[in-house]
């Protein structure tokens, strides 16, 4: 969504073993994730580096707002609990594909509620701290892929957290939403 909304040219490669203990499936990324950028400098690991990454590429990192920008402290912690329940996430998801054997900790799903519910609570006095001439802003999409990845991997049904869902309503308006739904990739 980021490449697309400060239009950067790009091309999208699943990773479509994604249980790979092979570094080489990712990019030769050692901690074994995605998302990586591939260019002409080799491979660069994770969401806010590659972010960062567009937005220069972009020439107008001046209306991409990222993580830190913004002095405001409700920002600053609406970044910090985006990240946490992207990660949230992702453990909840490994436990339950790892087996029945498995499971996460129960205060990992206590600590990502809690998050939605602040950042539901929160969020918009958290958009209006963000500056009106912004294209794009890392804590605005990250929030709401991970509002809409929540369902789309049965992790967590949102719709409870009505702000978050208006938000969404409003965000899946967006060309570069529209055209990143969220999808199973196959060989
Ligand atoms: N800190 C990394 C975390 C990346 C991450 O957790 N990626 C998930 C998918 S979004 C992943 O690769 N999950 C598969 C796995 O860990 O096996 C970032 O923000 O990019």
């Amino acid at each position: 969504m980021f490449a697309l909304e400060l239009a950067v040219a790009h091309r999208f490669q699943p990773v479509l073993d994604i249980g790979s203990h092979d570094p080489a499936t990712f990019a030769d990324n050692p901690a074994l994730k995605v998302p990586i950028w591939l260019d002409e400098h080799g491979p660069l690991y994770g969401t806010e580096n590659i972010c960062r990454e567009l937005a220069r590429r972009s020439g107008q990192r001046d209306r991409a707002v990222l993580r830190g920008d913004i002095q405001d402290r409700l920002v600053a912690n609406a970044e910090e609990l985006v990240m946490h329940a992207m990660s949230s996430e992702v453990t909840l998801i490994m436990a339950a594909t790892a087996g029945a054997d498995a499971s996460a900790p129960p205060k990992v799903r206590a600590s990502l509620e809690n998050a939605l519910a602040f950042l539901d609570r929160r969020l918009d006095a958290v958009r209006a701290a963000l500056p009106a001439r912004r294209l794009v802003s890392f804590v605005e999409i990250a929030l709401y892929c991970v509002v809409r990845h929540l369902p789309f991997r049965q992790v967590l049904d949102p719709s409870g957290y009505h702000r978050l869902q208006a938000f969404c309503r409003e965000i899946d308006e967006r060309p570069a939403a529209q055209a990143t739904s969220y999808r199973f990739d196959a060989g």
